[in-house]
């Protein structure tokens, strides 16, 4: 924790959308009466029929629903492009950065509602109706938000899975959405390396369970030789080319969903969080404004992948619904060198700049000179978001990129939440580094003990929101009774975070982690479980257990127990072939860090893996493994501490 308090700069609070005192009155108003004040707010986007009913929601576990705005239509590709035609059509919507330094485009609002449109008339003519799934696993360019806002356009439902993820990975979200349409490209670029997206795709779509994929649309992008199956692969360019340019969006409910994005839980495989249109457009554009302090004109860099929620609210939906002018990178912050971020920023004059602290830790250790070789002076907003922000990372940033005078904004939310929920706000809130700080307009936190008695003051538990808003996740996809398990069964009435946060003494938030098997890993969430079964889905394995280890650049890194088979001697070579294999299971992002050959694991009499002892470890804290004697057999924590590898 750090002791510095940085006041809101006068320069700063001059230009703001909000300043504290408005702050104030609108959070008050938005807690005090939602109804009015979302009724409000939601005009900020164009209805076809205007909503009459502003919220309608009950967090009773036996009768649980979500509803906002819900006797409401609109498009939200209309939102997001022909609104902004008349003022802004000349406009750029999009700076494409590619990994190749030597690469950038500028689409305008004008252009991208063409390219949307025409690939909207493809994707029908491929067979796509309103409520079909399509399955997106493309590289960060342009064609990804065409494809987003494609389906938007015709009210198809999009699930975008990350280009890291391996076949499988991709397989078992294929299956479980039912995608009718798949769209990938023939190969992604990062670091300047080749990443072999068709050739995944393929061996994806070759999987006994996945059924429902017509087509598979490839987008040429390095020009590499792929495969093909011509019965049921496209050339992107070619059917855009062939579509025509005019297609009137598709009228729908501020109820139907626009996408599902697969999260890792505490428990099971990955689950699709299902987000609708209205609410969440209102809340992605209304957060996007006021939290980065977004003026006409700005130019806006959010350095996520479309992959993660980040990139769907903060990239595209956001930053279009409010006209703004947002850049798609393609590379990786150390490619050509240290300072590609920052010639980026020099490039394109970045105004606000939106990075996750895992990027920061590594930059830091390259050396601020890297950060010198960029003038920066464009820049005036900086946020973070992902996991907690270290206070040494924060001072880093702050003074080396924002030159002691931009704002950082530390955003705290989750793919479930659909946008920001603890932000400071630029000219509103005095920052302390660490912390998100204060809850955004009609969120309400509260912090509860294990009995889930409500804990006042300043004091630290378990950080639920007690209200909704309206950019709530609405269902896990194909599973409702998930969805009230994994966010209301644990405390009553409220919606339960899975994060743990203390609250200070002028009542701003400090995120502390999660409080359930989920790591964080380089701002990614990976569930332990999910590691753990694809480990002992290997023929060698008989058991495995697997927790976060504290990481200097990742935040979190990934140790692994292993127990072998019986007939099985473990080896250099059989743990290499392990940790590949994982990567080949779910991807290179959940490669074990460390793994460590365990005869047994801690257990309880009732069978119950002691992570908390396995996490002290693999952290080197193993002086302070607290009570072992309920463990059925004590002796195997010697064992462990004598082998561990994160020495
Ligand atoms: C947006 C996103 C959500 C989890 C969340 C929390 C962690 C995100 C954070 C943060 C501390 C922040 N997290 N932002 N922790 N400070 N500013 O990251 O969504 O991928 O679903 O992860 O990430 O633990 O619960 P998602």
């Amino acid at each position: 924790m750090s002791a510095n308090v940085y006041p809101v700069s006068d320069e700063i609070a001059k230009g703001a959308l909000i300043d504290k005192a408005k702050y104030d009155a609108m959070y008050k108003q938005s807690v005090e009466d939602p109804e009015g004040f979302w009724g409000e707010h939601g005009k900020r986007i164009d209805w076809i029929k205007p909503f009459t009913k502003v919220k309608n929601v009950s967090y009773d576990p036996h009768n649980l629903y979500i509803k906002w705005y819900e006797d409401g239509t609109l498009n939200v590709s209309a939102n997001c492009l022909d609104r902004h035609l008349e003022k802004r059509g000349d406009q750029t919507a999009i700076i494409f950065e590619g990994d190749d330094p030597s690469v950038s485009e500028h689409i305008t609002y004008k252009d991208l509602h063409e390219r949307v449109s025409r690939f909207a008339n493809a994707l029908k003519s491929l067979g796509v109706n309103k409520g079909d799934r399509v399955v997106i696993y493309l590289p960060m360019i342009p064609a990804a938000a065409v494809s987003m806002l494609a389906c938007a356009r015709i009210g198809a439902i999009h699930s975008i899975v990350f280009g890291g993820f391996s076949p499988e990975a991709l397989a078992g979200r294929i299956e479980d959405c039912g995608a009718k349409v798949v769209i990938t490209a023939d190969e992604g670029l990062r670091g300047g390396r080749g990443v072999a997206l068709k050739r995944n795709a393929d061996e994806a779509l070759s999987h006994a369970g996945v059924k429902s994929v017509e087509k598979l649309v490839v987008v040429k992008h390095t020009g590499k030789d792929i495969p093909w199956n011509d019965a049921r692969d496209v050339w992107y360019q070619d059917i855009c080319d062939a579509a025509s340019p005019d297609c009137p969006p598709t009228e729908v409910n501020a109820e139907d969903p626009l996408f599902v994005l697969y999260t890792s839980g505490s428990t099971g495989k990955p689950k699709g969080v299902l987000h609708t249109s209205g609410g969440y457009l209102v809340y992605a554009s209304m957060t996007h404004q006021y939290v980065f302090d977004y003026h006409e004109g700005d130019v806006y860099w959010c350095t996520a992948d479309v992959g993660w929620v980040t990139g769907h609210s903060y990239i595209v939906y956001g930053p279009l619904a409010n006209g703004a002018t947002t850049l798609m990178f393609e590379g990786v912050p150390s490619y050509p060198d240290a300072s590609r971020f920052w010639k980026v920023c020099e490039k394109h004059k970045v105004n606000i700049f939106y990075t996750a602290p895992t990027a920061i830790r590594a930059l830091m250790r390259e050396g601020a000179e890297w950060v010198e070789k960029a003038d920066l002076s464009s820049l005036r907003i900086l946020g973070s978001v992902g996991e907690p922000i270290n206070p040494e990372a924060w001072e880093w940033y702050h003074e080396h990129v924002g030159k002691r005078k931009c704002p950082i904004v530390d955003t705290w939310w989750q793919t479930e939440t659909g946008g920001i929920l603890i932000s400071p706000l630029p000219g509103a809130t005095d920052l302390k580094p660490g912390s998100a700080t204060l809850p955004f307009f009609g969120v309400e936190p509260a912090l509860l003990d294990h009995e889930g008695n409500e804990l006042e003051g300043a004091t630290e538990g378990s950080l639920v929101i007690k209200y909704s808003w309206p950019g709530q996740m609405r269902t896990v996809y194909g599973d409702h009774e998930r969805f009230i398990q994994t966010y209301f069964s644990t405390f009553a009435g409220v919606y339960t975070t899975g994060d743990g946060a203390r609250r200070d003494e002028d009542g701003y938030y400090w995120i502390t982690g999660r409080v359930d098997d989920v790591i964080n890993v380089s701002g990614h969430r990976m569930g332990t479980a999910e590691v753990e079964s694809a480990l002992v889905a290997h023929p060698k394995v008989a058991e495995a257990a697997v927790v976060g280890v504290p990481h200097d650049i990742k935040g979190q890194g990934i140790y692994a127990y292993v127990t072998l088979n019986a007939d099985e001697e473990p080896s250099d070579e059989l743990r290499a072939e392990l940790v590949k294999w994982v990567r080949k299971e779910i991807g290179p992002i959940a490669s074990p860090d460390y793994l460590q050959w365990s005869p047994g694991l801690p257990k309880t009499r009732s069978g119950k893996i002691m992570r908390r002892i396995l996490r002290k470890i693999a952290a080197n804290e193993y002086d302070q493994l607290g009570d072992t004697s309920t463990l059925a057999d004590p002796g195997v924590v010697n064992d462990l501490i004598d082998n561990r590898q994160n020495r």
